[in-house]
């Protein structure tokens, strides 16, 4: 993992989101994911605006709204589409092999069902989030409020320690109404088998392995942009 400041964090966040966006064609649904590298796309998309583009986003945010207002592009709910030509979307850690932690913004089962609903999926990062192994960060996983000790006794079998993730000192609750912890497996040797295994829970609604949900990951570093697919 690439130790880079803030302000080349972001940079590079743009790099990718410019690069992205690139792949966009005309007459595109496209989805766009939660987190602020998905917002630089957000802002690239509206600077060339393609003839009947429409857009739909994971989790209803303001700032997209309003982009896509200012710029006059159909904003579609996501509940009412079949699918989606491409999904541009974040992530907080990710693989060679395209395997990705997602969550850390809360928004994981939307962005999970944005990413499913997508015929092509990518990922825009800057270095920081790639790893030889997921686990470093900790795998967000949703939880219906009713099961969450019986999910966190279910973790704890699986060898993962759980904290309920809090916000300005309130349990955080995530736009489907349920709760969230954060799971610390440690380096995960088989992310496939865990998320298997993760599935199986009852009163698990999501968990922010995202396995075979993407066909490129978009990282820019201090040398440029790498595309990994
Ligand atoms: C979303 O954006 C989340 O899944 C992920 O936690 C976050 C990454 O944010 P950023 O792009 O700001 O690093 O995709």
């Amino acid at each position: 993992m690439e130790p880079i400041d803030k302000t080349q964090q972001d940079a590079q966040k743009l790099a990718a989101a410019l690069e992205a966006v690139k792949f966009i064609k005309e007459g595109d649904v496209v989805g766009l994911g939660t987190g602020s590298t998905a917002t630089f796309a957000i802002e690239e998309i509206g600077k060339k605006v393609r003839e009947g583009l429409k857009i739909t986003a994971a989790a209803s945010s303001k700032r997209t709204e309003e982009l896509a207002k200012s710029y006059g592009i159909e904003m579609l709910d996501l509940q009412t589409l079949g699918s989606i030509d491409i999904s541009i979307d974040g992530a907080d850690e990710f693989t060679e092999s395209l395997n990705l932690i997602k969550g850390g913004g809360g928004a994981l089962f939307r962005e999970k069902i944005l990413a499913s609903l997508s015929k092509n999926r990518i990922i825009v990062t800057d270095s920081s989030k790639k790893v030889l192994k997921l686990g470093a960060f900790k795998v967000p996983i949703e939880v219906i409020p009713l099961a969450l000790q019986y999910v966190v006794n279910q973790v704890e079998k699986l060898n993962g320690s759980s904290i309920l993730r809090e916000k300005n000192n309130e349990t955080f609750i995530t736009d489907n109404g349920n709760f969230i912890i954060d799971a610390d497996f440690g380096l995960i040797d088989h992310p496939e088998e865990l998320a298997k295994s993760l599935n199986q829970i009852d009163g698990l609604l999501a968990h922010g392995l995202f396995i075979g949900l993407t066909n490129k990951v978009i990282m820019a570093s201090s040398n440029g942009v790498v595309v990994f697919e």
